[in-house]
Formats: structure tokens, sequence, C-alpha cells
């Protein structure tokens, strides 16, 4: 009876938060959602912890820093002026310099990039680094331009946000659309304007401040997470098959990383549908992916022309049978139905890759069937952790070797798991939903106390 009557009174709780929400911030649908998400842990247990609820912690959480929305003029090959909109959105620096990276992507909107700053804010918490939250992008489409006029994008994007940014105040770095290249022309752009070489982004290449291991880190870490996971339960990654979906940076380490620990990857995906290898993605095929994703930006049926294997159009890889799902293309990509699919057809874990791959309904469905579920805050932190340590290394003027920084990785991730085990078990199930909301929420609203009303 009580049970039911705390149930109740915390769901009201939520739906009350929410609504509010919804209320200040129309049309963010996305940022409405990871709210909820955290809503669901947090406000509970700040119930429990007066202290939070008297300082109005979590309502302070939801309400960024400072946004920044800029216009980006750029001039395209034919000589046609072209318009597109740069954001930053600076949402919490309590306890370090606002971190994060930036997206290029025609989807994105306000809400897109206040879901990720918000996301952000928690996950480089659990990384156990002195890191604030931060976000930002630009509706730039890199797909079908080139070089050049993606290089005069960056400069012009960069020559906005420049006077927003640096090594203590901000640190951006990559996401969707953004990799090495784009990294290289805004850093080049920043020191152009500004005459400092500084750590004030991150992912540069190795010539110029860039960590070892970082191009690795985001799928080498979600990997280590689900190990970590599967180990506590005395099962590992030997052995099992696994569904990634996207082909870009996130999916193409998860892969290499499944591979050395024993298991076997059967599809990957990009916007446009999946490929299914039943015999398995090889390194010789992942080195064909890398070429033809990071080097000739093409699209990924092509995978399935060369190794004459099946792609399907216009859909994610989800109802193919397997152990373990790596969702690392974009947010909601697992909807409800996807994963009732996935649990059916016994899939035992999930390793969130991309940032809030699964809705909150699908969510549901993997923790009412005990399936073992990273969320993207804790599974996918290892590339912002490897970003930290890059800012490290750039104050310190000096370089970590691979297995130095391969060695602090998976110590980071065995310590997020670590954070999500004593704040989310719950009898024999550890909910790691629960538990980093909890972990990542504690460390910045202590310290947003210590600094008083501000
Ligand atoms: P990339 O740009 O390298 O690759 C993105 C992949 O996802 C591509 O295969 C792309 O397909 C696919 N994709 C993008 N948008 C959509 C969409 N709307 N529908 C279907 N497929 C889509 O990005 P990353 O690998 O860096 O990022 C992937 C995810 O991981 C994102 O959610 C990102 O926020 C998250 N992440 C990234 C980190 C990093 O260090 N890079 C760190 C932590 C999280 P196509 O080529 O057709 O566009
Ligand atoms: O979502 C993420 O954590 C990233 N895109 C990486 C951010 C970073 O600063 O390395």
């Amino acid at each position: 009876m009580s049970t039911t009557l705390t149930k109740k009174t915390n769901s009201a709780l939520v739906e009350e938060f929410v609504s509010d929400l919804k209320k200040k911030n129309p049309g963010e649908n996305e940022f409405h959602q990871a709210v909820q998400e955290v809503a669901e842990s947090v406000l509970p247990f700040i119930e429990e912890n007066p202290k939070y609820k008297i300082a109005k912690i979590f309502e302070r959480m939801t309400v960024p820093d400072r946004i920044v929305i800029f216009r980006v003029c750029w001039e395209d090959d034919n000589g046609v002026a072209q318009v597109n909109r740069g954001y930053r959105i600076q949402f919490n620096n309590a306890i370090g310099p606002y971190k994060g990276g930036l997206r290029f992507h025609p989807s994105v909107n306000l809400g897109t990039f206040k879901f990720l700053g918000f996301e952000q804010v928690f996950k480089n918490s659990l990384t156990t680094l002195p890191m604030g939250g931060a976000k930002g992008g630009s509706d730039f489409d890199p797909k079908g331009k080139t070089d050049n006029e993606v290089m005069r994008f960056c400069q012009a994007f960069m020559t906005e946000l420049y006077r927003h940014i640096g090594a203590d105040v901000d640190v951006p770095a990559g996401d969707i659309g953004v990799g090495s290249r784009e990294v290289s022309y805004m850093f080049g752009q920043y020191k152009r304007i500004n005459n400092h070489f500084t750590g004030v982004l991150t992912g540069k290449g190795i010539n110029f401040g860039g960590s070892l291991i970082r191009t690795e880190a985001t799928g080498y870490g979600c990997v280590y997470f689900v190990e970590e996971m599967l180990n506590h339960r005395g099962d590992s990654i030997k052995g099992k098959t696994c569904v990634v979906s996207g082909s870009g940076n996130v999916a193409q380490y998860t892969v290499e990383k499944v591979l050395s620990l024993g298991g076997k990857v059967v599809t990957l995906s990009d916007s446009s549908g999946f490929i299914y290898d039943p015999s398995g993605v090889t390194l010789e095929k992942l080195e064909f992916v890398k070429e033809l994703k990071d080097v000739r930006r093409g699209r990924i049926s092509e995978y399935a022309e060369k190794f004459g294997v099946e792609f399907f159009p216009n859909q994610g890889p989800w109802s193919i049978r397997c152990d373990i799902a790596f969702p690392s293309a974009t947010q909601n990509e697992i909807v409800e139905e996807d994963a009732r699919q996935l649990v059916k057809n016994g899939c035992i874990a999930v390793g969130e890759g991309a940032n809030m791959p699964t809705t909150i309904e699908g969510i549901s469905i993997f923790s009412g069937a005990k399936v073992l579920f990273g969320p993207s805050k804790a599974a996918n932190a290892g590339g912002v952790a490897i970003s930290g340590l890059e800012m490290s290394q750039n104050s310190m003027r000096l370089r970590w070797t691979r297995e130095e920084v391969e060695e602090k990785l998976k110590t980071i991730m065995k310590d997020i798991h670590n954070q999500c085990v004593e704040h989310g078990t719950d009898g024999d199930y550890v909910d790691y939903v629960k538990g980093a909301n909890i972990a990542g929420f504690i460390k910045v609203a202590d310290t947003m106390l210590a600094y008083g009303i501000i």
C-alpha cells in the first residue's frame, strides 16, 4: 500500500515538473524527453534529500547558463551565398569548464542542442574528471559538400564561436558530422583569429595536440562498459552476436573492440538503411567501412554490393537476432516496438553508443525484461573522458602513450560502472539509468550547493 502511494507521488512529481518544463520550453521535444528520463530517477531522490529541494537545484539544472545562437554566412563553390544557424549551449560549469561536442546535421534545432547539453552535464560528472556540460553545432549539412566548402563553413562558424570559447572556458569537440577534418579547420581558424595555441578543441590531430585513443574512445569505452555489465553478472562479450547501428566514428570503434573481445558483429547502418552480414564484419571489412565513410563519404549499401550481403533500405537493424545491441547512430532510433522485438529475440544487453538512442517507452521495455541497459550518459562517456585527458595533456604540454591512455579509459569506464551499481542496485537487478542519473546529479548538485544561490 505505502509503496503504491510513494510510486503515485513520484509519478505525480515528475508529471508536474515536466509539464512546467514544457510550458517554459515549448516545442523542444527532445529536451523534454531527456529531462523526463532524468527526473524519473532524480526527483524521488531529491524528496529523500530535501537540501537539494530547498535550493531548487534540479530546477536550476534544467536552465542553461546561457545560449548563443548566431548567423553563419559562407560562399559555396559556385560563389553563391549560403546562410546557416550556429548554436552553443553552455549548460552548466559548476564542476569545470564547459565541455561537449559540436554536431553538424540539417535536422538539428534548439531542442536538440538543449537535450544534448543537458545530458552532457551528467555524463561529464560521471567521468570523474572536472568538466562542465555544453553542446553546439549547426544545421549545416556536410553531405555532398566539397572539402573547400566544408573549410569555408568551419571558418565562418569559428569566426563567431571563438569569442565564446577558450581552454579554461568552453572546449568543444566532434559529434555527428564533425570529425577530424572539421575539428582541424576550426582549430586552424581559432588560432588564426586569436594567435593562441591552446587546447581549445579536443579531437585534434596528433601533430597539433590531439590525444592518442581519442578517435577510438567512444566506441571502445562503450564496449568496455557492456563488458563490465556482463562481468557483473558472471558473463562476457566473448562469443556473443552483436547488432550495431551507424557506421560513423562510434560504430566503427565499437565493432573493432567487440571483435578484439571475441564477439561477432552482424549489422551496420546509415541514414539510408542497414546491411546484414551473417558471417560477421571482420577487421578487413571494417577497414573498407572506414575508407568508405571517412574518406569517400559513401553509403553503407556499398558494403552489401562489395561483400555480397543483403541491404535493407530505410530501416534500423533491430529485427535481427542478437545477444547485444549497440545503437550508435542517433537519438530515438530504438522505439518501443524495436525494444520488444530485441527482447523477443533474446537480447540480453544494450550499450548506448549514441546519445539517447532509446525512447522512454523503449527503456521501460528493456528494464521490464531485466535486460542490462547501459544508458548513453554512462556507456558513451569514454569519448568525452579522453577529451578530458586531451585537455590535461595540452595543459602539461606532453603526450601519453596509447597504452597509458587506453588503461586510463578502462579505469574510467570501470569507475562509471561502479557508480551506477552503487546508486542503481535494486535487489538482483542494476537499474543503470537510475544509477547514472543519481551519481551524475550528486557531484554537480553538491557543488552548486557549496556555491550558494548563483
Ligand atoms: P558520425 O557522423 O561519425 O556518424 C553518424 C552515423 O549515424 C552515420 O552512420 C550516420 O549515417 C548515422 N546517422 C546520423 N543521423 C542519423 C539519422 N537521423 N538517422 C539514421 N542514421 C543517422 O557521428 P558519431 O559516430 O560521432 O556519432 C554517433 C552518435 O554517437 C551520436 O548520437 C553522437 O551524439 C554520439 N556520440 C558521439 C561521440 C563521439 O566522440 N563522436 C561521443 C559520445 C556520443 P549517415 O552517414 O547516413 O548520415
Ligand atoms: O556526446 C559526446 O559526449 C561527444 N560528442 C563528445 C564530447 C567531447 O567533448 O569529447
